[in-house]
């Protein structure tokens, strides 16, 4: 035995295996540090981060409306994690888009309405936007679209949001007049039109935006790039050529459940987050015999996007920089189609909160389903993590990549979703609570009833479950930006509630 073992490591050998193990341990050493400037340089996993405008949960794979077709986005979901129950920050554009960009919540910016540019806020001039923090870090940044609100950020200033822009967000070609004949509520705003509007899908504003993201990825720059890619649709007004609504045939449309007088149990106070606004509430779409068609409308232009996602997913295919590309796919915010007797956003409900996220590329489990909560407020940390960018500080949200890894792992934070100052919703695995500034509450069991038709907050054996969900609200309710104006509801100085600068009379009649 002791001779066998003398042989096997005899001096000699011993020595020989010595050497070898110091070859091999330089060897490590050299390619590891050749792995590292590599991870400094150009093998940094590129971003693919695709933007879709009002877009609620109607995709196939959250299986939230049976008739929905959406092979593209499942098709992206079936490569990565889907997160099924991930909710926006805020239920509007301006607020929500802010939110996810500067990694920051609505309560802390202080931008809650659709104004104003958050770089007029001296404390957020400087903050570090998500484009930014990658630029820092050597990528070029690209976007087009969507991106930020409206005309933001003023075009003075989108050098220094981001290197390239291709084409903004639009419409597209539109017919002369409206399509709905009868002026909607509100002032007949033009955007609040849909139906089969003849004209060729290549004339759409997103089919334009969805160009230029395939023209720039068959010609990708050096650096590893960071792009930007935002849809307008399924946004009002929803126009979209025959054949997308063939896909959805009138006689067989399958309408959203809506429970009459759903609202008796929600507190008054709840009007007043969507008090007046251009979208047009069930009451006024039942008459005109427009809520089928604005369904149908919705459905045909979300097939639509999804089409053009599959356009930009396919030209990343064709350029052979896909398994080195983060995708991530998100809407600001979900819409009503008819539940709770509205249509629209501006509410703290599953159907303006839920929305549609998935990651896919390096880093990211595939076929995988997350049902913890998210927020789109974690897309930041987790971009940063999923590219091995140096962490950062002061970012409100939570990286995801555990779950991305493992979709089980336990995400110990609810999701918050917050429309003006002090009114937040709370969405925990099961439950939703939701918390008025006027300290009127809602609370629901989102497993034993997902359309949110039963108010528990008033029966004393939730008191636990709403105390829970409570402490997770915001602490400071930021005062609104100087410049907030369209979508504002802010407490008067005599107690009442101002909407848009003009005080709320509590008597006018809601229908
Ligand atoms: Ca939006
Ligand atoms: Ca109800």
């Amino acid at each position: 035995m002791t001779n066998t073992l003398n042989r096997r490591y005899s001096p000699r050998r011993f020595f020989s295996c010595r050497c070898a193990g110091i070859v091999l341990t330089a060897m490590i050493v050299t390619l590891g540090f050749l792995g590292s400037v590599q991870a400094a340089g150009t093998s940094k996993p590129n971003v693919l981060f695709i933007a879709i405008d009002d877009f609620n949960d109607w995709i196939g794979c959250l299986n939230s409306h049976p008739q929905v077709k959406t092979p593209h986005m499942d098709r992206l979901a079936k490569r990565g994690t889907l997160f099924t129950n991930a909710h926006c920050q805020a239920p509007l554009c301006n607020s929500s888009r802010t939110s996810l960009l500067t990694g920051l919540r609505p309560s802390t910016t202080g931008v809650y309405s659709l104004s104003p540019w958050f770089r007029t806020s001296k404390k957020l001039a400087k903050h570090v936007t998500l484009s930014q923090y990658f630029k820092q870090h050597g990528y070029r940044t690209l976007t087009t679209g969507k991106i930020w609100h409206g005309g933001y950020p003023p075009k003075p200033e989108r050098a220094a949001e981001a290197d390239e822009w291709g084409p903004r967000a639009g419409v597209g070609v539109r017919p002369k007049q409206k399509l709905i004949t009868k002026p909607t509520p509100g002032g007949n705003h033009p955007l609040m039109d849909w139906g089969t509007f003849p004209h060729r899908d290549e004339d759409k504003g997103d089919w334009k935006v969805a160009d230029w993201a395939v023209a720039k990825l068959q010609n990708p720059p050096k650096e590893p790039f960071f792009m930007q890619v935002g849809f307008f649709l399924p946004h009002v007004p929803c126009y979209a050529t025959q054949k997308w609504f063939d896909m959805y045939p009138d006689d067989k449309l399958i309408m959203p459940p809506v429970k009459p007088n759903d609202r008796a149990d929600v507190p008054e106070f709840a009007w007043y987050l969507h008090w007046k606004l251009p979208e047009p509430r069930l009451s006024w779409l039942q008459r005109e015999r427009q809520w089928r068609p604005l369904v149908r409308s919705y459905l045909a232009t979300v097939s639509f996007v999804d089409s053009q996602v599959g356009r930009v997913l396919d030209a990343l295919e064709e350029s052979g920089k896909a398994d080195n590309t983060v995708i991530v796919l998100w809407s600001d915010h979900g819409w009503h189609l008819g539940e709770k007797g509205i249509s629209g956003k501006n509410t703290l409900w599953e159907r303006s909160a839920r929305v549609p996220l998935m990651f896919a590329g390096p880093g990211t489990a595939r076929a995988a389903k997350c049902n913890q909560p998210a927020e789109l407020l974690d897309i930041y940390p987790t971009l940063i993590d999923l590219c091995g960018l140096p962490k950062r500080t002061g970012l409100e949200g939570h990286s995801l990549a555990p779950q991305l890894k493992q979709a089980s792992t336990k995400r110990p934070w609810p999701a918050i979703t917050t429309h003006n100052p002090g009114n937040h919703g709370v969405r925990s695995e099961r439950y939703r609570y939701i918390r008025y500034a006027d300290g009127s509450q809602e609370l629901y069991d989102m497993q034993k009833d997902p359309n949110e038709w039963t108010n528990l907050a008033s029966q004393d054996r939730y008191a636990d479950i709403i105390r829970e969900h409570a402490r997770w609200l915001p602490k400071n309710d930021a005062t609104p930006l100087p410049g907030s104006g369209a979508r504002l509801l802010v407490r008067g100085e005599n107690g009442g509630w101002i909407w848009e600068h003009e005080l709320i009379d509590p008597k006018e009649k809601v229908e």
